[in-house]
């Protein structure tokens, strides 16, 4: 069996032009992969800590400390050991880290070198990564998943701190349902996509876009946001509700501020019973399937009123709530909140314990969406993540900007490559 030879690690660029984490690993029989880490805006104040130096350099966003940690302090560690062994080298990171958030050697370094062992062992067994990421998923929890292709979930209007408009909700999305494989519900959605664009342009609405590909305009309400997506479903000749459906991320920790939801961009302040309300109604009016943080990451009262509320009819799922943590998850299962999880592998550190959320959201009935960040790169490690665990669900954002279509198309090829494997419902 092969070992470890090498763990290196650069600073790169991501999405916004602000550095990130790559990480390369070799193996003694010169096997090679690497991956790049990616970065938040709207994060979760209990997620694993992501180090920055705070020096002047890149206005102090640089990762050159996380690079360093990577070169200097794990990989000395980690040369010799056994690729395959992805729990223990896990294990061995979060013991070397040694605080609860990851903060002394930072998230995002542990993350480059979990991921980047898991892409070359990959290599090493010479299987596809969505078929190791299932191989580990088993040996990790001892239970079987079947992979599938996932269902998409666009992000085709952004708001809220992805975008520079008046839009409260961070993320409208759209959700190519009725599509009968992966191929066409892309086709659907970049034909969404430019249609929505024509309706901008026409109304003399800007059609610059935001931090996930999303056209990001002032509009009146985040009403006014969802009417112009069911024009541009309606333009493309497919239907809301059937062909498509919509998914809001109100992101909602970001506009909650001494027990109220303050939607500026409306001019009102809602208390958590009210602002269920307002998504209630969205959800009546609307052919809306799923609410990413209905609710203020702290404010379980208002996600245990949303969830009793519309819970049975529409997907509630906990990101900032939940922060990929097993533990944070634990609690809000216990206590009823949601019925889904975003799962983005930063907010946590590990592969491993990734995977261990997944695993407590399917033995709960929760369901998984594998996620993105604002801040990306061309990886495309969550495509095949999300494939072999069989999530069934990818937020990826719109299907434009190649930090975000890097991940459409590769689930593109997976899908061309692998003929068995069926499209989520
Ligand atoms: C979210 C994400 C990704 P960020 O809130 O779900 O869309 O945004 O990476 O900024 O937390
Ligand atoms: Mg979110």
């Amino acid at each position: 069996m092969s070992k470890i030879k090498s763990i290196q690690a650069i600073q790169v660029l991501d999405s916004r032009g602000l550095p990130t984490v790559a990480c390369r690993v070799s193996l003694d029989n010169n096997l090679t992969a690497g991956v790049m880490v990616p970065s938040g805006a709207s994060t979760g104040a209990k997620e694993a800590l992501e180090l920055r130096d705070g020096e002047t350099a890149f206005m102090g966003k640089g990762v050159q400390k996380a690079v360093d940690n990577i070169n200097k302090v794990i990989s000395p560690t980690l040369i010799g050991h056994n690729p395959l062994d992805q729990k223990k080298i896990d294990e061995h990171l979060i013991s070397l880290d040694g605080t609860e958030d990851k903060s002394n050697i930072g998230a995002n370094a542990v993350l480059a070198v979990s991921l980047a062992i898991c892409r070359v062992a990959a290599k090493e067994v010479d299987k596809s990564l969505h078929s190791y990421f299932g191989y580990i998923y088993t040996d990790i929890t001892g239970n079987i998943l079947s992979p599938n292709l996932p269902m998409p979930m666009l992000n085709i209007l952004n708001g809220g701190e992805h975008a520079d408009n008046n839009i409260d909700i961070q993320e409208f999305m759209i959700i190519p349902k009725g599509a009968k494989d992966f191929k066409e519900a892309i086709r659907w959605s970049s034909e969404i996509y430019w249609n929505l664009k024509a309706i901008l342009k026409e109304r003399n609405l800007s059609t610059s876009v935001g931090d996930e590909g999303g056209f990001a305009p002032n509009l009146e309400s985040n009403e006014e946001a969802i009417q112009l997506i069911l024009e541009s479903i309606q333009k493309s000749n497919l239907n809301a509700g059937e062909d498509i459906t919509l998914a809001l991320d109100c992101a909602a920790s970001e506009f909650y501020k001494d027990g109220k939801y303050h939607l500026s961009g409306e001019g009102r302040s809602l208390n958590p019973g009210e602002f269920a309300d307002y998504l209630e109604d969205l959800v009546e009016n609307y052919p809306i399937s799923s609410i990413e943080d209905g609710m203020d990451e702290n404010d379980y009262s208002g996600w245990k009123i949303l969830t009793e509320k519309i819970g049975s009819k529409c997907q509630l799922v906990g990101d900032d709530l939940f922060v990929t943590n097993k533990k944070i998850f634990k609690e809000g299962i216990e206590k009823g909140l949601g019925n889904a999880i975003l799962i983005k592998f930063n907010q946590i550190g590990t592969i491993t314990e990734t995977i261990e959320t997944i695993n407590l959201a399917n033995s709960n009935n929760y369901k998984s969406i594998i996620s993105h960040r604002s801040g990306e790169t061309e990886d495309t490690t969550i495509s095949d993540l999300c494939v072999g665990l069989g999530a069934g669900q990818i937020k990826t954002g719109a299907p434009c900007r190649s930090d975000r279509v890097s991940k459409y198309n590769r689930l593109l090829w997976i899908e061309e490559e692998c003929p068995d494997l069926e499209l989520s419902k």
